[in-house]
This record gives structure tokens, C-alpha cells and sequence, in this order.
């Protein structure tokens, strides 16, 4: 299987993330690449390649222009008003406030396109998140080129990401930028399959309204955990998307073997779908020494979770989402990959 890595994807590099009431070390750093691309070359997973260009069209077939234009020139007014650190968003229009028309400051732009202080954007952050969507695009152009499986080794992750906003460490929502390019270029049905430990809230929302592309996730139960407000079992689309949104929130503490189980059911609603392709969101932050998660996956659990994507039988894009237990993580995500080819 090929990998697609682009070192740019290494210039997002946040020094810290607010939570549990304090400034804590940011958790999705890079050496989370480095070591994942270091075990892949390692163990002889295959090829590593560069990303392709797309251009800008890809991105915004998903991303709202203003968002991606927030984006693109965010440095420049951040540095522009003196500030010098990373930016943190500290106000948000829940409800009773409206997001639009957007502000013209600052801070007012950061909480508009945002929905959470986790997430800091640096001075390289868009250049990383464009990089990331662009090995995304690659995977998936490299399935749809005929081979069996690919891995976009995605960084900054992208299922947190919003139409327009950021969060959850995630700027461009990479699977859905790969599962609308496939769309764009023959593909009738494509499916997503969410094994991150945190629900794919972006994913989720971008697609929930259409039934040419399946959104399945398996995650924490988002009464315990983040995001916290969606990814309940009771979300399963809307107009023409009603049935092609399923959720299998899931207690903390889960196991393998439970998890083995819902996973059997989400493949069984892929059989039914006959998608042309899969896109696995991919992330290993159900292994049980994950410093923000509480599921309980071992190492080795990683390998039969590859094996079962196997027996779906349909062309995979796996993609690279959270995991932040850095010394595991090389071998968690090989092991997916090494289970799925057999
Ligand atoms: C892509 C992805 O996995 N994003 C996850 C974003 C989670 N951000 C919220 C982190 C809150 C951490 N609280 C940890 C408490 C452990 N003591
Ligand atoms: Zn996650």
C-alpha cells in the first residue's frame, strides 16, 4: 500500500491547547507524523509519495470561500494587529448571537469560524492544512486509479472540521474533500467509515442532507465525551440524506471485543450500500494509553480492526485522523494497514 506524506504538513506545529481549565502542551504535534511515517518505512508498508497538486477548487467544493479565505489570510492580520503567539478563539455565536454578517476584528473572526479553544492556529497552519487535504486527495485519486487501498497519512486531521469552521485539532475536513473529489470523477456512492474515539461532527454535518455519500461512526458517547453536542444514535440524516447517517455512540471503558461487535454492524450497512469506494477516517486514539481518550483497544487490536475493513471488499482510502499516544502510534496505524492487506 502507498502512503502520501508531504513534509509541509510538518509546519503546523501548536505549542499549546486550554483544557482542563489550563494552558496544556498542544497533543497533535508533529513528531505524531514523523513517527507514523518512520514505522511505515520501517516495516516495509510500501512506496511513500509526495501529494499531488490540485489546485484550490477540491478544498472549496466542501469549505465555504469565506472560511478558506479566513483562513489563507488569517496570519497576515493576526501579525498585522501585533499579536504574537498562536491564536485561540475565546467567543463564539451560540444561539442568541448571530454569525453573520461576520465581524471585521480579529477575534471576532476567530470565534466565527470556529468551535473550540483546542485548536491554535499558527503562522503556517493554512499551508499545513492545505498540504493535508492535498495527500488526502492524493490517496483517493490513487484508489480511484485502480489500486486496492491507499494511505493519506493526513496532518493537520480534518473530521472535527466544519464547512466553516475549525476545531478538534482539524482546518480542512480531509475525507470529505476526498469523498466529494471522488464524486467529481465518476464515483456513484462513496461510504465513510468514522473509527476515530471522538464522533466526526464535520463529516457528519457536511454530508447529512445527501445519500450519495454514507457517513458511519463509531465513537465515545458524546454525552461523555468531546464533541460533546453530536454523534448520538438518534442522528440519521435528513431529507434525501435520511438513513445515510448512522452513529454507534459507545461507553468509555470500551474494549476491542465490544467494539469488534458495532463494528460488524457498521460493516453490514456497508455491504447493503455497495459504495465504490471507502474513505476510513482513521483514528488510534482507542488505544488504551491514548493521554485524552478512555477506550481500551491494545496494540494488537489495531491489526484485527484492518483485517475486518479487508473483508468489506471495496477500494479503501484510509486516512490519518487523531491519535496522540506518539511512542505507540507508528505501530497502531501500521497494524491497521499491515491487518487490511492480510
Ligand atoms: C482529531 C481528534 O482526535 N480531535 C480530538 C479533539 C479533542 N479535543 C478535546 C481535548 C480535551 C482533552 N481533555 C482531556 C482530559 C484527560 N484528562
Ligand atoms: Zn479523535
Amino acid at each position: 500500500m502507498k502512503t502520501v506524506f508531504s513534509d509541509l504538513q510538518l509546519s503546523h506545529s501548536p505549542k499549546h491547547e486550554i483544557s482542563d481549565g489550563e494552558l496544556k502542551p498542544a497533543v497533535e504535534i508533529p513528531s505524531r507524523a514523523e513517527i507514523v511515517l518512520k514505522t511505515v518505512q520501517e516495516r516495509g508498508v510500501g512506496d511513500v509519495v509526495s501529494p499531488e497538486t490540485f489546485g484550490a477548487r477540491p478544498v472549496r467544493r466542501i469549505h465555504a470561500p469565506d472560511y478558506v479565505d479566513f483562513l489563507e489570510s488569517f496570519w497576515g492580520h493576526w501579525s498585522g494587529a501585533g499579536r504574537k503567539g498562536e491564536a485561540f478563539p475565546f467567543v463564539w455565536p451560540i444561539r442568541s448571537l448571530r454569525p453573520d454578517p461576520a465581524p471585521a476584528h480579529i477575534d471576532g473572526l476567530l470565534g466565527r469560524y470556529s468551535m473550540d479553544a483546542g485548536t491554535p492556529i499558527g503562522e503556517h497552519t493554512y499551508s499545513a492544512a492545505t498540504a493535508s487535504a492535498h495527500t488526502a486527495l492524493t490517496a483517493a485519486k490513487l484508489v480511484h486509479e485502480g489500486e486496492r487501498s491507499a494511505f493519506g497519512l493526513c496532518r493537520p486531521p480534518g473530521h472535527h472540521a466544519g464547512i466553516d469552521f475549525f476545531g478538534g485539532y482539524c482546518f480542512f475536513n480531509n475525507a470529505a474533500i476526498a469523498a466529494q473529489w471522488l464524486r467529481d470523477h465518476g464515483a456513484t456512492r462513496v461510504a465513510i467509515l468514522d473509527v476515530d474515539y471522538h464522533h466526526g461532527n464535520g463529516t457528519q454535518a457536511i454530508f447529512y442532507e445527501r445519500s450519495d455519500i454514507l457517513f458511519l461512526s463509531i465513537h465515545a458517547d458524546p454525552t461523555q465525551e468531546y464533541p460533546y453536542f453530536l454523534g448520538h444514535a438518534d442522528e440519521t440524516g435528513e431529507h434525501a440524506g435520511t438513513g445515510f447517517t448512522r452513529n454507534w455512540p459507545l461507553p468509555i471503558g470500551t474494549t476491542w471485543e465490544k467494539y469488534s461487535e458495532v463494528l460488524d454492524d457498521a460493516s453490514r450497512w456497508l455491504l447493503v450500500y455497495r459504495p465504490d469506494y471507502l474513505i476510513v477516517s482513521l483514528g488510534l486514539d482507542c488505544f488504551e494509553h491514548d493521554p485524552i481518550s478512555g477506550f481500551r483497544f491494545k496494540s494488537d487490536d489495531f491489526f484485527w480492526l484492518g483485517q475486518r475493513l479487508s473483508y468489506v471488499g471495496v477500494p479503501t482510502v484510509f486516512l490519518m485522523e487523531g491519535g496522540y499516544a506518539v511512542d505507540a502510534l507508528g505501530t497502531n496505524c501500521v497494524n491497521v494497514l499491515e491487518g487490511f492487506e492480510g
